[in-house]
C-alpha cells in the first residue's frame, strides 16, 4: 500500500492540544487503501515531517487549512517538500480552500484542493493519483491542467451519512498529547469530540450557511455514545468538549445520548454549544444527569436590531436573559460570547452589548464571558459581502489570507479603532470570573495576578458602565503587566480559547 501523510499545521495561537478531528476522520476513511501517518506541526518540528517524507516517500501530503496564519506555514512547508520531492502531490482541504479553490490552486506548490466534507472525494483522488483516470469524474475537486491553470469540478455537496463513517482513527494520534487539563478542575482528563456536523440556521456571519448548506448531519446517539465510551475506557477521558456546531438540533437524539451514557455507567462530564432559544429547563435537567455541565453560547450582541437585521441569528436579547436564568437555576456553567464592531453598529448598540453583559453576570455570577471580540469578516459568510460593500478590503491572494487574523482586519466603519482594541484588551478584567481561575494555585505569581485584577477591576468596570475611554492609564499598566505576566494571562486566554463559541 502506498503511503499518505496528513499534516495539521500550527494555527497561530498558543494552542497546541486540539485534536485534528478532520484528519483522523479522513485517515479512518482511507486507511483500507493507504498507509496513513498523521503529523501535527503544533507538537512535532517540521524536520520530523521532512524526515518522514524522505523515509516513506508518500504518494501525497495533505494539509488541513483554515483561514489565517496556518496558510503561511502550509505554503512554506509545501515549498520545501516540492524542492526535494517534486513528484509528491500536495493536497489541501478544509474551510478556507473550500471557499477559494481557484485562488488556492494559483499557489505554485499546491496541486489539489478538495472542497467541503472530503472523505469520499479524497479517497477517489488518491486512487486516481495512484492508478490514473479522469479527474473530471471526481466531484468537489480542484486541480491544475497541463498549462497550470486551475480546473474545478464542483458538484452538489456530497455529505456522508455519519453512521456510515468508520470511527475516527484515534489510534493514529498520540491521544495523551491531546488530553487537556482545566485549570480549575485538575482531575479532569479533557478531550475534543464531535457527534454531528452543520447547522440549519442561516446566521450571516457563520461559515455554516455556505459550507454545510444548512444541512445538519449526526451520528446516531448509539454511535456517538459508543465512541465516547471507547475514549473513556481506552484513554481514561472523562471530560468531553463537544465541538458540534449545533449539538441539540434533534433533542430526542441528545436525550438518547444522555440516557446511553447513564446506562453504560460512564462517569463523564461534557460541554456543548447551544443557542439561547434551545435553553429549556426540563431538557437541560435531563442532560445534566448524564454529565452535561457547561454550555458555550453565542449571544453575539445586546442589540435586537443587530441580532435581527445584521446577524440574522433568529434570537432576541430577551431570550438571552431567559437562557441565563435557566442555566443559573440548574447551576449549569456558561461561557458567553459577544462581538462588537458589527457592520452598521452604533455606539449606543455597542453600549447595549456591554450593559447586557453586566446584567447577565449579575443574574448568573458564575457565567464566564469571553473577551469582547471585534467583528472579523470571515470568507464564505453572507456578512462578508456586506463588509466588502461597506469598504472592507478583502485579501486578494492565498498569502494575504495567511496574514489575516482577528484584531488585524481593518474595518473601515470603525471610527475609533483604538477604542475598540482597548475594550477588547480590558474586557477580560471587567468580566473576570473567579470560577475560571481560582486561587487554588497559591503561587506568588498567581496571587499577584489576582491582586492586580482586583485592583484594576473597579476602574475597568467604571469605564465599561460609563462608556468612558479617555486617559487609558490602567490600559497602559495592564499591557505593561501583561508583558511581565504574559504566561499566566496566556493561561486565561488559553482557557477561553478552548471554549470559544464561534
Ligand atoms: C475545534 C475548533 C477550533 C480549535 C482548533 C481547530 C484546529 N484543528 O486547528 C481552536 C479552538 C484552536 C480554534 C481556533 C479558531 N477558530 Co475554530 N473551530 C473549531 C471547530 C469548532 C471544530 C473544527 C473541527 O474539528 N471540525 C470537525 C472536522 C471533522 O471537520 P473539519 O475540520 O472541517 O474537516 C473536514 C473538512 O473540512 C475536510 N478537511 C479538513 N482538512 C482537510 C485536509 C485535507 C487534506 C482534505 C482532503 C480535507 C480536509 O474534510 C474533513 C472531514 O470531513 C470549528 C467549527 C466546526 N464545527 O467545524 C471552528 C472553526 C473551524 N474555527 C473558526 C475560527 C474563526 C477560529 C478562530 C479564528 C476563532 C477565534 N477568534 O479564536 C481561531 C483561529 C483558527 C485559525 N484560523 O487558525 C471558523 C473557521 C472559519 C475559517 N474560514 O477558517 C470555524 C469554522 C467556526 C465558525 N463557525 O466559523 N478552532
Ligand atoms: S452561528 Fe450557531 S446557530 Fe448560527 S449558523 Fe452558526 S452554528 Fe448555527
Amino acid at each position: 500500500m502506498k503511503n499518505i501523510i496528513l499534516v495539521q499545521p500550527q494555527n497561530g495561537l498558543n494552542e497546541t492540544s486540539y485534536v485534528p478531528l478532520g484528519l483522523i476522520s479522513l485517515a479512518a476513511y482511507i486507511r483500507n487503501d493507504f498507509n496513513v501517518k498523521i503529523i501535527d506541526l503544533r507538537f512535532d518540528p517540521s524536520e520530523d515531517l521532512y524526515r518522514a517524507i524522505d523515509e516513506l516517500r508518500p504518494l501525497a501530503v495533505g494539509f488541513t487549512m483554515l483561514t489565517g496564519s496556518c496558510i503561511i506555514q502550509i505554503i512554506e512547508t509545501s515549498r520545501k517538500i516540492k524542492e526535494k520531492h517534486p513528484e509528491i502531490k500536495i493536497v489541501v482541504g478544509g474551510i478556507h480552500p473550500t471557499f477559494f479553490p481557484g485562488q488556492t490552486l494559483r499557489n505554485p506548490f499546491i496541486d489539489f484542493v478538495v472542497v467541503n466534507e472530503a472523505e469520499k472525494a479524497f479517497l477517489k483522488l488518491l486512487k486516481s493519483i495512484e492508478g490514473g483516470g479522469s479527474l473530471w469524474q471526481i466531484e468537489n475537486l480542484g486541480w491544475k491542467d497541463k498549462d497550470n491553470q486551475p480546473q474545478i469540478n464542483i458538484g452538489p455537496a456530497d455529505f456522508i451519512d455519519m453512521n456510515e463513517l468508520p470511527m475516527p482513527a484515534w489510534d493514529l494520534i498520540d491521544v495523551k498529547k491531546y488530553v487537556k487539563k482545566l485549570s480549575n478542575i485538575p482531575s479532569e482528563r479533557v478531550i475534543d469530540f464531535y457527534t454531528s456536523k452543520g447547522c440549519p440556521y442561516p446566521c450571516s456571519f457563520c461559515y455554516n450557511l455556505n459550507f454545510n448548506k444548512r444541512k445538519w448531519r449526526a451520528k446516531s446517539a448509539q454511535k456517538a455514545a459508543d465512541e465516547l465510551e471507547f475514549l473513556y475506557r481506552r484513554y481514561g477521558i472523562n471530560y468531553f468538549i463537544i465541538h458540534d456546531d449545533n449539538f441539540v438540533v434533534d433533542k430526542e437524539r441528545a436525550l438518547e445520548f444522555a440516557r446511553l451514557i447513564i446506562a453504560k455507567g460512564l462517569k463523564v462530564k461534557y460541554s456543548i454549544d447551544m443557542r439561547v432559544d434551545f435553553f429549556d429547563y426540563e431538557f437541560m435537567k435531563k442532560l445534566k444527569e448524564s454529565g452535561f455541565c457547561e454550555v458555550r453560547v453565542g449571544c453575539e450582541s445586546g442589540s435586537n436590531r443587530i441580532l435581527k437585521e445584521i446577524i440574522q441569528k433568529g434570537i432576541t436579547v430577551e431570550q438571552t436573559i431567559k437562557a441565563v436564568e435557566t442555566a443559573k437555576s440548574l447551576d449549569i456553567k456558561l461561557i458567553l460570547s459577544f462581538v462588537i464592531g458589527w457592520p452598521t453598529e452604533t455606539l449606543e448598540e455597542r453600549q447595549q452589548t456591554i450593559d447586557l453583559i453586566i446584567k447577565l453576570q449579575k443574574i448568573h455570577p458564575k457565567a464566564a464571558i469571553y473577551p469582547l471580540w471585534i467583528y472579523i469578516p470571515y470568507p464564505g459568510t453572507n456578512l462578508f459581502q456586506k463588509a466588502v460593500d461597506m469598504g472592507f478590503e478583502a485579501p486578494r491572494s492565498l498569502v494575504e489570507w495567511g496574514n489575516y487574523f482577528w484584531g488585524k482586519a481593518y474595518l473601515p466603519w470603525l471610527k475609533n479603532k483604538k477604542e475598540y482594541e482597548m475594550i477588547h484588551e480590558l474586557s477580560p478584567f471587567a468580566w473576570y470570573n473567579k470560577s475560571i481561575a481560582t486561587l487554588t494555585n497559591r503561587s506568588l505569581k498567581n496571587i499577584i495576578r489576582h491582586l492586580l485584577i482586583k485592583t484594576f477591576r473597579p476602574f475597568v468596570l467604571f469605564r465599561f458602565k460609563n462608556n468612558f475611554w479617555k486617559f487609558p492609564i490602567e490600559a497602559k499598566m495592564t499591557s505593561f503587566f501583561k508583558k511581565i505576566f504574559q504566561k499566566s494571562i496566556k493561561r486565561y486566554d488559553k482557557f477561553v480559547a478552548v471554549n470559544f463559541k464561534h
